[in-house]
Protein backbone atom coordinates (compact mmCIF):
# COMPACT_ATOMS: atom_id res chain seq x y z
CA UNK A 1 0.00 0.00 0.00
CA UNK A 2 1.37 3.69 -0.80
CA UNK A 3 1.49 7.03 0.53
CA UNK A 4 1.34 10.05 -1.48
CA UNK A 5 2.52 13.09 0.05
CA UNK A 6 1.79 16.19 -1.98
CA UNK A 7 -0.66 14.27 -4.25
CA UNK A 8 -2.05 17.22 -6.00
CA UNK A 9 0.88 18.91 -6.89
CA UNK A 10 2.93 18.88 -10.33
CA UNK A 11 4.42 15.75 -10.27
CA UNK A 12 1.96 14.07 -7.54
CA UNK A 13 -1.11 14.62 -9.28
CA UNK A 14 0.25 12.28 -12.38
CA UNK A 15 2.14 10.22 -10.29
CA UNK A 16 -0.55 8.68 -8.12
CA UNK A 17 -2.46 8.34 -11.49
CA UNK A 18 0.05 6.09 -12.74
CA UNK A 19 0.55 4.32 -9.98
CA UNK A 20 -2.92 3.88 -9.39
CA UNK A 21 -2.83 1.93 -13.01
CA UNK A 22 -0.05 -0.41 -11.94
CA UNK A 23 -0.73 -1.36 -8.03
CA UNK A 24 -4.67 -0.51 -8.32
CA UNK A 25 -6.43 2.26 -7.35
CA UNK A 26 -7.14 0.86 -3.66
CA UNK A 27 -3.66 0.22 -2.69
CA UNK A 28 -2.68 4.10 -3.33
CA UNK A 29 -3.61 6.53 -0.54
CA UNK A 30 -3.19 10.03 -2.13
CA UNK A 31 -2.85 12.95 0.84
CA UNK A 32 -2.57 16.61 0.29
CA UNK A 33 -3.31 19.74 2.33
CA UNK A 34 -6.44 20.12 0.86
CA UNK A 35 -9.04 17.47 -0.13
CA UNK A 36 -9.19 17.01 -4.26
CA UNK A 37 -12.86 16.63 -5.42
CA UNK A 38 -11.91 15.30 -8.54
CA UNK A 39 -9.45 12.39 -7.19
CA UNK A 40 -10.53 9.43 -8.14
CA UNK A 41 -10.08 6.80 -4.78
CA UNK A 42 -8.81 6.71 -1.28
CA UNK A 43 -7.76 10.09 -0.94
CA UNK A 44 -7.08 12.02 2.69
CA UNK A 45 -6.23 15.52 3.71
CA UNK A 46 -2.56 15.66 5.69
CA UNK A 47 -0.71 18.18 6.61
CA UNK A 48 3.02 16.26 6.59
CA UNK A 49 4.28 18.46 8.64
CA UNK A 50 2.08 16.71 11.56
CA UNK A 51 3.73 13.60 12.94
CA UNK A 52 1.10 12.23 14.45
CA UNK A 53 -1.32 12.51 11.63
CA UNK A 54 1.33 10.89 9.47
CA UNK A 55 1.69 7.99 11.22
CA UNK A 56 -2.03 7.36 12.29
CA UNK A 57 -2.55 7.28 8.76
CA UNK A 58 0.63 4.96 8.12
CA UNK A 59 -0.18 2.62 10.72
CA UNK A 60 -3.83 2.85 10.30
CA UNK A 61 -3.61 2.10 6.19
CA UNK A 62 -1.28 -0.46 6.68
CA UNK A 63 1.20 1.23 4.85
CA UNK A 64 4.49 0.00 3.16
CA UNK A 65 6.07 2.82 0.58
CA UNK A 66 5.73 6.11 0.63
CA UNK A 67 6.50 8.92 -2.15
CA UNK A 68 7.02 12.11 -0.37
CA UNK A 69 6.43 14.74 -3.05
CA UNK A 70 5.05 17.81 -1.00
CA UNK A 71 7.65 20.49 -0.56
CA UNK A 72 7.83 24.68 -1.20
CA UNK A 73 9.59 24.72 -4.71
CA UNK A 74 12.60 27.22 -5.64
CA UNK A 75 10.38 30.40 -6.57
CA UNK A 76 7.99 30.29 -3.69
CA UNK A 77 10.44 29.44 -1.48
CA UNK A 78 12.53 32.57 -1.64
CA UNK A 79 9.59 34.47 0.20
CA UNK A 80 9.58 33.19 2.83
CA UNK A 81 13.15 31.34 3.53
CA UNK A 82 12.62 29.91 7.31
CA UNK A 83 9.53 29.22 6.83
CA UNK A 84 10.16 27.10 2.81
CA UNK A 85 13.31 25.54 5.40
CA UNK A 86 11.12 24.70 8.34
CA UNK A 87 8.47 23.49 6.22
CA UNK A 88 10.64 21.07 4.05
CA UNK A 89 12.72 19.68 6.55
CA UNK A 90 10.19 18.85 9.05
CA UNK A 91 8.23 16.58 6.57
CA UNK A 92 10.81 14.52 5.39
CA UNK A 93 11.79 14.18 8.89
CA UNK A 94 8.44 12.95 9.45
CA UNK A 95 8.33 10.76 6.52
CA UNK A 96 11.87 9.62 7.33
CA UNK A 97 11.24 8.95 11.65
CA UNK A 98 7.38 7.25 10.60
CA UNK A 99 9.29 5.09 7.67
CA UNK A 100 12.05 4.00 10.38
CA UNK A 101 9.26 3.47 13.05
CA UNK A 102 6.88 1.18 11.04
CA UNK A 103 9.35 -0.39 8.81
CA UNK A 104 8.41 1.20 6.06
CA UNK A 105 10.01 -0.67 2.92
CA UNK A 106 10.43 1.77 0.60
CA UNK A 107 10.83 5.68 0.46
CA UNK A 108 11.20 7.74 -2.66
CA UNK A 109 12.61 11.25 -2.22
CA UNK A 110 12.74 14.17 -4.84
CA UNK A 111 15.63 16.23 -5.48
CA UNK A 112 16.30 18.16 -7.66
CA UNK A 113 18.88 20.13 -9.64
CA UNK A 114 18.27 23.23 -7.51
CA UNK A 115 20.97 21.64 -5.02
CA UNK A 116 23.53 22.63 -7.58
CA UNK A 117 25.17 26.22 -7.52
CA UNK A 118 27.54 28.39 -8.61
CA UNK A 119 31.34 27.02 -9.40
CA UNK A 120 30.28 23.89 -10.60
CA UNK A 121 30.67 22.72 -14.31
CA UNK A 122 26.94 23.93 -15.64
CA UNK A 123 27.51 22.06 -19.07
CA UNK A 124 27.12 17.80 -18.37
CA UNK A 125 27.15 18.64 -14.64
CA UNK A 126 28.55 15.64 -13.15
CA UNK A 127 26.90 13.29 -10.23
CA UNK A 128 29.72 14.00 -7.54
CA UNK A 129 29.85 18.16 -8.12
CA UNK A 130 30.12 19.61 -4.51
CA UNK A 131 26.74 21.02 -3.82
CA UNK A 132 26.40 24.93 -3.30
CA UNK A 133 22.77 25.69 -3.85
CA UNK A 134 21.65 29.37 -4.10
CA UNK A 135 18.23 28.78 -2.69
CA UNK A 136 16.66 27.64 -0.23
CA UNK A 137 14.73 24.64 -1.55
CA UNK A 138 18.11 23.76 -3.06
CA UNK A 139 19.48 23.77 0.36
CA UNK A 140 16.73 21.88 1.85
CA UNK A 141 17.42 19.26 -0.97
CA UNK A 142 21.01 18.95 -0.40
CA UNK A 143 20.15 18.15 3.56
CA UNK A 144 17.82 15.81 2.36
CA UNK A 145 19.72 14.06 -0.10
CA UNK A 146 22.06 13.77 3.05
CA UNK A 147 19.41 12.67 5.84
CA UNK A 148 18.31 10.18 3.20
CA UNK A 149 21.97 8.71 3.11
CA UNK A 150 22.28 9.12 6.79
CA UNK A 151 19.11 6.80 7.39
CA UNK A 152 19.89 4.29 4.66
CA UNK A 153 23.12 3.78 5.94
CA UNK A 154 22.24 4.10 10.19
CA UNK A 155 19.17 2.14 9.83
CA UNK A 156 18.87 0.68 6.65
CA UNK A 157 16.04 2.29 5.19
CA UNK A 158 15.15 1.85 1.29
CA UNK A 159 14.97 5.36 0.49
CA UNK A 160 15.48 5.86 -3.58
CA UNK A 161 15.71 9.44 -5.20
CA UNK A 162 16.11 11.31 -8.34
CA UNK A 163 17.70 14.90 -9.10
CA UNK A 164 14.84 16.08 -11.10
CA UNK A 165 15.05 18.75 -13.75
CA UNK A 166 12.15 21.29 -14.72
CA UNK A 167 9.30 19.00 -15.67
CA UNK A 168 6.98 19.73 -18.28
CA UNK A 169 3.29 18.02 -18.71
CA UNK A 170 -0.02 18.56 -19.79
CA UNK A 171 -1.80 16.86 -17.15
CA UNK A 172 -0.97 19.52 -14.00
CA UNK A 173 0.38 23.07 -13.61
CA UNK A 174 3.49 23.26 -11.35
CA UNK A 175 3.21 25.41 -8.09
CA UNK A 176 6.14 28.36 -7.77
CA UNK A 177 9.22 27.05 -9.73
CA UNK A 178 11.87 29.09 -11.35
CA UNK A 179 11.29 25.50 -14.83
CA UNK A 180 7.28 26.49 -14.82
CA UNK A 181 7.67 29.12 -17.57
CA UNK A 182 8.03 25.88 -20.10
CA UNK A 183 4.82 24.65 -19.14
CA UNK A 184 2.74 27.60 -19.20
CA UNK A 185 4.15 28.67 -22.21
CA UNK A 186 1.89 25.93 -24.05
CA UNK A 187 -0.97 26.80 -22.16
CA UNK A 188 -0.42 30.70 -24.10
CA UNK A 189 0.12 29.05 -27.63
CA UNK A 190 -3.24 27.41 -27.49
CA UNK A 191 -4.87 30.30 -26.06
CA UNK A 192 -3.16 32.61 -28.80
CA UNK A 193 -2.06 34.66 -26.68
CA UNK A 194 1.24 36.23 -25.93
CA UNK A 195 3.86 34.93 -23.64
CA UNK A 196 5.50 36.98 -21.50
CA UNK A 197 9.05 34.30 -20.50
CA UNK A 198 10.05 35.44 -17.21
CA UNK A 199 13.59 34.21 -18.17
CA UNK A 200 16.23 35.46 -21.24
CA UNK A 201 15.87 34.00 -24.03
CA UNK A 202 19.04 31.78 -23.80
CA UNK A 203 19.11 30.70 -20.72
CA UNK A 204 19.65 26.72 -21.27
CA UNK A 205 18.75 24.77 -18.30
CA UNK A 206 17.98 20.74 -18.22
CA UNK A 207 14.22 19.53 -18.29
CA UNK A 208 12.28 16.55 -18.71
CA UNK A 209 9.30 15.65 -19.87
CA UNK A 210 6.78 14.22 -17.45
CA UNK A 211 5.90 10.73 -18.44
CA UNK A 212 9.53 10.56 -18.70
CA UNK A 213 10.29 11.81 -14.86
CA UNK A 214 6.89 9.46 -13.86
CA UNK A 215 8.72 6.03 -15.83
CA UNK A 216 12.57 7.18 -13.94
CA UNK A 217 10.57 7.48 -10.86
CA UNK A 218 8.99 4.05 -10.97
CA UNK A 219 11.48 2.69 -12.59
CA UNK A 220 14.16 3.76 -9.68
CA UNK A 221 11.81 2.46 -7.09
CA UNK A 222 11.87 -1.23 -8.88
CA UNK A 223 15.64 -1.37 -9.50
CA UNK A 224 17.12 -3.74 -7.21
CA UNK A 225 18.48 -2.27 -4.64
CA UNK A 226 21.92 -3.88 -4.55
CA UNK A 227 22.50 -1.69 -7.94
CA UNK A 228 21.46 1.46 -7.10
CA UNK A 229 25.36 2.74 -5.51
CA UNK A 230 24.30 6.15 -5.25
CA UNK A 231 23.27 7.08 -1.67
CA UNK A 232 22.31 10.46 -1.93
CA UNK A 233 20.48 10.91 -5.01
CA UNK A 234 20.35 10.24 -8.78
CA UNK A 235 21.25 12.94 -11.91
CA UNK A 236 18.97 12.52 -14.38
CA UNK A 237 17.40 14.45 -17.52
CA UNK A 238 15.60 14.43 -21.06
CA UNK A 239 16.83 17.24 -22.46
CA UNK A 240 18.12 20.45 -22.39
CA UNK A 241 16.97 24.16 -24.06
CA UNK A 242 16.00 27.59 -24.14
CA UNK A 243 13.34 29.29 -24.33
CA UNK A 244 14.03 30.75 -27.44
CA UNK A 245 14.30 27.36 -29.12
CA UNK A 246 11.58 25.88 -27.25
CA UNK A 247 9.49 29.24 -28.57
CA UNK A 248 10.76 28.91 -32.22
CA UNK A 249 9.66 24.94 -32.03
CA UNK A 250 5.84 26.00 -30.94
CA UNK A 251 6.04 28.21 -33.56
CA UNK A 252 6.59 25.61 -36.09
CA UNK A 253 2.80 24.77 -34.96
CA UNK A 254 1.60 28.18 -34.40
CA UNK A 255 3.37 30.13 -36.50
CA UNK A 256 1.69 32.80 -35.03
CA UNK A 257 3.01 32.75 -31.62
CA UNK A 258 4.65 35.61 -29.77
CA UNK A 259 6.70 35.59 -26.82
CA UNK A 260 8.60 38.58 -25.25
CA UNK A 261 11.27 38.32 -22.01
CA UNK A 262 10.63 39.99 -19.35
CA UNK A 263 13.12 38.20 -16.77
CA UNK A 264 12.39 38.94 -13.15
CA UNK A 265 14.16 37.27 -9.84
CA UNK A 266 13.86 33.74 -11.47
CA UNK A 267 16.87 34.67 -13.72
CA UNK A 268 19.15 34.34 -10.77
CA UNK A 269 17.95 31.50 -9.81
CA UNK A 270 18.42 29.85 -13.39
CA UNK A 271 21.83 31.24 -13.74
CA UNK A 272 23.03 29.69 -10.97
CA UNK A 273 21.33 26.24 -11.82
CA UNK A 274 22.90 23.55 -14.54
CA UNK A 275 22.68 24.19 -18.17
CA UNK A 276 22.50 19.87 -18.71
CA UNK A 277 23.43 17.58 -16.74
CA UNK A 278 25.86 13.91 -16.65
CA UNK A 279 23.08 11.21 -16.09
CA UNK A 280 25.54 8.31 -16.72
CA UNK A 281 24.85 6.80 -13.42
CA UNK A 282 21.00 6.35 -13.67
CA UNK A 283 22.16 4.73 -16.90
CA UNK A 284 24.40 2.40 -15.91
CA UNK A 285 22.89 1.44 -12.29
CA UNK A 286 19.45 1.32 -13.52
CA UNK A 287 18.93 1.40 -16.91
CA UNK A 288 17.56 5.13 -17.53
CA UNK A 289 16.90 6.39 -20.74
CA UNK A 290 14.93 9.22 -21.95
CA UNK A 291 12.03 8.46 -24.52
CA UNK A 292 11.33 12.23 -25.09
CA UNK A 293 13.02 15.06 -26.70
CA UNK A 294 12.20 18.42 -27.62
CA UNK A 295 10.18 17.50 -30.70
CA UNK A 296 8.15 14.88 -29.62
CA UNK A 297 7.44 16.38 -26.63
CA UNK A 298 6.49 19.42 -28.19
CA UNK A 299 3.88 16.92 -30.56
CA UNK A 300 2.82 15.10 -27.38
CA UNK A 301 1.85 18.59 -25.21
CA UNK A 302 -0.33 19.92 -27.89
CA UNK A 303 -2.04 16.59 -28.66
CA UNK A 304 -2.79 16.76 -25.65
CA UNK A 305 -3.90 20.19 -24.53
CA UNK A 306 -6.29 19.91 -27.13
CA UNK A 307 -8.05 17.20 -25.70
CA UNK A 308 -10.40 18.91 -22.38
CA UNK A 309 -8.30 18.17 -18.98
CA UNK A 310 -9.34 15.40 -17.22
CA UNK A 311 -9.36 17.57 -14.32
CA UNK A 312 -8.63 21.29 -13.39
CA UNK A 313 -5.51 21.19 -10.55
C1 LIG B 1 11.60 24.32 -9.47
N1 LIG B 1 10.40 22.76 -10.94
O1 LIG B 1 11.66 25.07 -10.41
C2 LIG B 1 11.24 22.87 -9.74
C3 LIG B 1 12.49 22.09 -9.95
C4 LIG B 1 14.61 22.04 -11.23
C5 LIG B 1 13.36 22.72 -11.03
O2 LIG B 1 13.16 21.93 -8.77
O3 LIG B 1 11.81 24.69 -8.33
Amino acid sequence: KILITGASGQIGSVLSEKLKEKYGTENILATDLHHNPDYIGPFEVLDVTDFEALQTLVVNKGITQIYHLAAILSANGEKFPLNTWDINMKTFFNVLEVSRLHNIEKVFYPSSIAVFGNNVERVDTPQSSNLTPSTVYGMSKVAGENWAKYYTEKYGLDIRSIRYPGIIGYQSLPGGGTTDYAVDIFHKAINQEEFECFLGPDTMLPMIYMDDAIRATIELMEAPKEKLRIKTSYNLVGMSFTPETLASEIQQIHPNFKIRYQPDYRQQIADSWPMSIDDTDARKDWDWQPKYGLKRMIQDMFVNLNTPMPFTP
